[in-house]
């Protein structure tokens, strides 16, 4: 068998290549760089493998001298690649760290925070203050029929309420509720008495719009019914009510006419020295309870009604509705 290489050969080849590759580990400069070089020297088809290949042409008691030498390289290579590796690993992670450093000093964008609407507010606090004496809240659709907007209220067939100058109606003959009785009429047909409930909500009339009128406000009514209510009852609760709301101040109830409501009374605060009409009230007519299946014998009631917008007025001296509805943040920042 002739010898083709000797061991000085392979001893030279082997320092070559430590020498190119401990120069080449030194210069990659990414993971993938680095894989590549692994696979190049120490792989199955690598340099390292070559040399080792070529130790079959050796005389046999150099074998072992190139084999060692070889193993020695591996190792030291393996430990070059893996000490380079996690080198160029950090160099990447600082240089991202870099990129995305927070400056918490940097001053922010300006996002006001929003808050309850004037409007939604008063109704809370109106709905508050009935819920601290017992009542309910009662909600209802705001397309209404004519039976539960005027017929079961005892508003006759001819009364101006009903008229088409007055009440929006749909073409299929329902309308648009002109208040929240029907609400209560609604809770009195699910619920047996004795019944103390509110209906807050948004109603709707054909008034031309100016700084006390809009088409479409909004109400909250109040209706108790129960064995031996009477007018003593609905003056002590209006009158609870009234001071909760505008504080310790004067209140009186004038007579006044509602078809559902018999009698009937407006009732007034002075306010900042002021007279000022604020709701409706009354006990609740004999003709709506019979309607309603309730014997007036058995069973009376009072109710009162009040418009919301106008309280929020009166409580923060606004002097326009319509500024309610306006949605200017520099009217509306102020509450
Ligand atoms: C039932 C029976 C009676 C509700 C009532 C008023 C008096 C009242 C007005 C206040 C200002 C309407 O928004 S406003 O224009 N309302 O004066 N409302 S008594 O009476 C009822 C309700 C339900 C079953």
């Amino acid at each position: 068998m002739s010898v083709t290489v000797s061991l000085s050969d392979l001893t030279a080849r082997l320092e070559e290549l430590e020498a190119e590759a401990a120069a080449a580990i030194a210069a990659a400069a990414s993971a993938a760089e680095l894989e590549e070089l692994r696979v190049g020297l120490l792989g199955k088809k690598g340099r390292l493998s070559m040399v080792l290949g070529a130790m079959g042409q050796l005389p046999g008691p150099d074998r072992p001298v190139i084999g060692q030498r070889a193993n020695l390289l591996k190792d030291q290579l393996s430990g070059l690649l893996s000490d380079r590796l996690a080198a160029v690993k950090a160099a990447a992670m600082a240089e991202r760290i870099a990129g995305e450093t927070l400056d918490v000093t940097a001053p922010c964008r300006y996002t006001p925070p929003g808050h309850r609407h004037p409007l939604i507010s008063t109704i809370e606090e109106i709905v508050d203050i009935f819920c601290g004496l017992g009542y309910r809240v009662s909600e209802g659709p705001e397309i209404e029929t004519d039976y539960y907007n005027f017929t079961a209220l005892n508003i006759p067939e001819h009364h101006p309420a009903r008229d088409m100058q007055d009440t929006f109606y749909l073409e299929d003959g329902r309308l648009l509720r002109t208040h929240t009785s029907p609400v209560q009429i609604r809770h009195l047909e699910n619920n047996p008495p004795p019944v103390r409930v509110i209906a807050p909500g948004r109603v709707y009339r054909r008034d031309a719009v100016d700084a006390t009128h809009s088409p479409v406000f909004h109400q909250v009514e109040v209706l108790a019914i129960d064995e031996g209510l009477d007018f003593s009852h609905l003056r002590g609760t209006v009158t609870a009510f009234l001071q909760a709301f505008f504080g310790d101040l004067p209140v009186r109830f004038r007579a006044s006419y509602f078809p559902f409501t018999e009698p009937s009374a407006e009732v007034d605060v002075q306010w900042r020295g002021r007279w000022l009409e604020v709701m409706g009230c009354g006990m609740v007519d004999p003709a709506v309870l019979t309607g309603m299946g309730l014997d007036p014998e058995r069973w009376s009631g009072f109710a009162a009604g009040l418009g919301v917008e106008r309280f929020c007025m009166v409580r923060h001296g606004i002097d326009d509705i319509r500024r309610l509805y306006t949605s200017d943040l520099r009217f509306l920042e102020q509450f």
